[in-house]
């Protein structure tokens, strides 16, 4: 039996909790919707009409400008005033409602007499971009609300819309210019952008964002991850102009088949249905023009017969200039094709062997989130002195200036989301998370010629429930991209050793049908028997698809040695890549390798004392930029295949 008290009792839960965005609240909603079936339901969707009258209007969705990085931009980065709010206080009154004068407003004590119990211009700052865990000893662990203040000058233009651009906020951010909301987002490893044209003020303004970095069952990630939840405003914060008319996304490949053929579209916002969009590549002499559809869409296919094509050997890329109305936007883009065909990954048209290596967004000597130009070249920099063409950038979307440099150094790249080890499968709210984060990383990275697979999910487990979500993530990437192909991750199974001893393991996720590639991460050496159990270990699949080791490795302290035997020595973790490469060498359908990892990376769940201190070992390299061992094992290996390539 449903009662219209309930009902007002859960919307309001729904639509006030500061965990959730205006995404999950129309998901929570709905699903109260699909549940009822009293007599009250006509009176619950009176009442959900009513809601934003009620409880306050929905806060307006945030968009993703596609080339932010190209636009030019007020930053806001620097210092910002921060209020540690570990009870949400700022946010909720004592009975949990939210506070109409929460602190968003930004108000100040005075000698009016009014109680304002906070003040941002007395609080201390953090820096933006930056996670707070690294900048404040008290912060290490912290994991809740903290509360961002920045004032800052702003004169108006006309004709002109301002974004109030975020690289990255983990993981749920809430969204304030001057005391009025201005959006919500829930995700910590993709940008967005609110739009604050109203909001802003000729002089003086402030904006507020709430970051808040509590895991949570229903989050994505969920509860458990092997990296550490760093929080706060982790990548730029900038202002960003536009005029009225806009170019919000663009998506331009080279076609499939035809080796010279650009095809795409540009997306216009605001503009008048048939308006001219032009884009331009001047060192081709391409000049191209289209009008835009009713929805904003302008498409293009034209041929370019002296393009050169971005490889890892050339990754050239091309100034690329679109424009509409009064707007420009120039881009560096790269044109290449990326194809499976049965087991074999083409690129260009030629099959290719991926040397890759996995990259946390840790940063080198400085640890903390990674972001910088700096971390970008010496992390990728590691990379290409290990011989690699390839890096899994593991388990989330990195700061774009690393899929920018990967496009200049000719590095292809894995980029994935951070869907890790256990998701609430059945949660329809997490799903529309999921595909949420997904179709924003793809939205962020499709231009980029060096990302040249998608990948959905780490190690998840073998469920209906987990089939049938990824199914529909793998459904939503190849449709927002139709040109790349997805993989994912998966564990294997092991069949019991045979009269010869052995042993095979088997490609048999049924996820595996609905991908392009497989990904396997497996650890024989480290969490499975001895390092020389991988000569005994032989590989089949049940799919006949090109297949990537996605992870594999073993711990090692920099500086300890020992015999091959002893764990956590350098020639420990040097015996297990010898070991696995033998292996590995016998792998009929193995088309890329990104061993785990490159440079050691924190973690809380790593705490073994004078070993790992919160640090997972199994970098090739430390994380004060000292090489290991087994970096010259794997470098040996990669030398070998790069010369057999050419
Ligand atoms: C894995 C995970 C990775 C961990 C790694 C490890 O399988 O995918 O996130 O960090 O193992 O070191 O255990």
């Amino acid at each position: 039996m449903c009662r219209a008290a309930d009902f007002v009792i859960l919307i309001r839960g729904a639509e006030f909790s500061p965990h959730s965005t205006g995404r999950q609240r129309f998901h929570g909603t709905k699903f109260l919707q699909m549940r009822c079936t009293c007599q009250a339901a006509s009176l619950l969707v009176f009442l959900l009409s009513l809601a934003p009258l009620l409880f306050g209007a929905s806060s307006p969705a945030s968009t993703l400008l596609v080339g932010a990085d190209r636009r030019p931009a007020i930053t806001l980065d620097g210092d910002w005033h921060v209020i540690v709010d570990p009870y949400d206080n700022g946010y909720y009154d004592f009975r949990m409602q939210p506070r109409p004068d929460g602190y968003f407003r930004n108000e100040k004590p005075d000698a009016s007499g009014k109680l304002v119990e906070y003040d941002f211009a007395k609080s201390a700052t953090l820096s933006a971009p930056g996670d707070w865990n690294s900048q404040r000893d008290s912060l290490f662990f912290y994991e809740g609300t903290i509360w961002y203040e920045k004032d800052f000058q702003y004169q108006g233009k006309p004709r002109t819309r301002t974004f109030l651009h975020v690289g990255a906020a983990n993981y749920v951010s809430h969204v304030w210019v001057n005391g009025q909301k201005a959006c919500d987002h829930e995700g910590g490893f993709t940008p967005f952008d609110c739009e604050v044209t109203t909001l802003l003020h000729d002089g003086e303004n402030f904006a507020v964002i709430y970051v808040n970095n509590q895991r949570k069952r229903d989050g994505v990630p969920t509860l458990n991850t092997d990296w550490w939840n760093y929080g706060g405003l982790t990548r730029d914060v900038s202002l960003i102009e536009t005029p009225d008319t806009y170019i919000d996304d663009y998506s331009l490949q080279l076609q499939h088949g035809t080796g010279s053929t650009i095809a795409g579209w540009v997306h216009v916002v605001g503009g008048k249905p048939g308006i001219e969009v032009a884009l331009k590549i001047p060192e081709l002499g391409v000049v191209q023009k289209s009008l835009a559809d009713a929805q904003g869409r302008a498409s293009f296919s034209f041929p370019t017969p002296k393009l050169q094509r971005w490889s890892p050997g050339n990754p050239k890329l091309y100034d690329v200039e679109v424009e509409a109305g009064e707007d420009r936007l120039r881009d560096s883009i790269g044109f290449r094709t990326i194809e499976v065909q049965s087991d074999n990954i083409l690129l260009n048209g030629k099959p290719i062997f991926l040397r890759g290596v996995a990259i946390h967004a840790e940063a080198p000597f400085r640890s903390g989130r990674a972001w910088s130009q700096q971390d970008a070249e010496t992390l990728l920099g590691w990379a290409k002195d290990l011989g690699a063409n390839f890096v899994r950038l593991a388990h989330y979307p990195h700061d774009e200036r690393m899929t920018r440099l990967a496009d200049r150094m000719g590095l292809m790249v894995w980029s994935e989301v951070p869907l890790y080890w256990m998701i609430e499968w059945d949660n329809p709210a997490t799903l529309a998370n999921a595909t949420n984060q997904l179709q924003e990383m793809i939205r962020r990275d499709r231009n980029k010629a060096s990302v040249v697979l998608w990948s959905v999910a780490n190690e998840t487990p073998n469920t209906p429930a987990r089939l049938s979500f990824l199914k529909s993530l793998i459904a939503a990437a190849h449709a927002e991209d139709p040109s790349r192909p997805v993989t994912a991750a998966l564990l294997v199974t092991t069949l019991p050793d045979s009269s010869d001893g052995m042993r095979t393991k088997v490609l048999d996720d049924p996820l595996g049908e609905y991908l392009d590639v497989l990904g396997c991460n497996e650890y024989i050496g480290w969490y499975e028997g001895p390092p020389e159990l991988a000569n005994r270990t032989k590989w089949q699949s049940k799919y006949n698809k090109p297949l990537i080791m996605s992870e594999l490795g073993g711990g090692a302290k920099f500086g300890l040695h020992g015999a091959p035997t002893e764990r956590w020595t350098e020639e420990y973790q040097a015996e297990v890549y010898r070991q696995q490469i033998a292996m590995l060498k016998q792998i009929p359908f193995l088309r890329g390798l990104s061993p785990w990892i490159l440079m050691d990376f924190r973690s809380p769940r790593r705490e073994l004392p004078g070993i790992q201190d919160f640090y997972n070992r199994k970098g090739l390299v430390s994380n004060e930029g000292q090489k290991k061992k087994a970096f010259f094992v794997l470098q040996e290996y990669y030398k070998t295949l790069s010369s057999q390539s050419k």
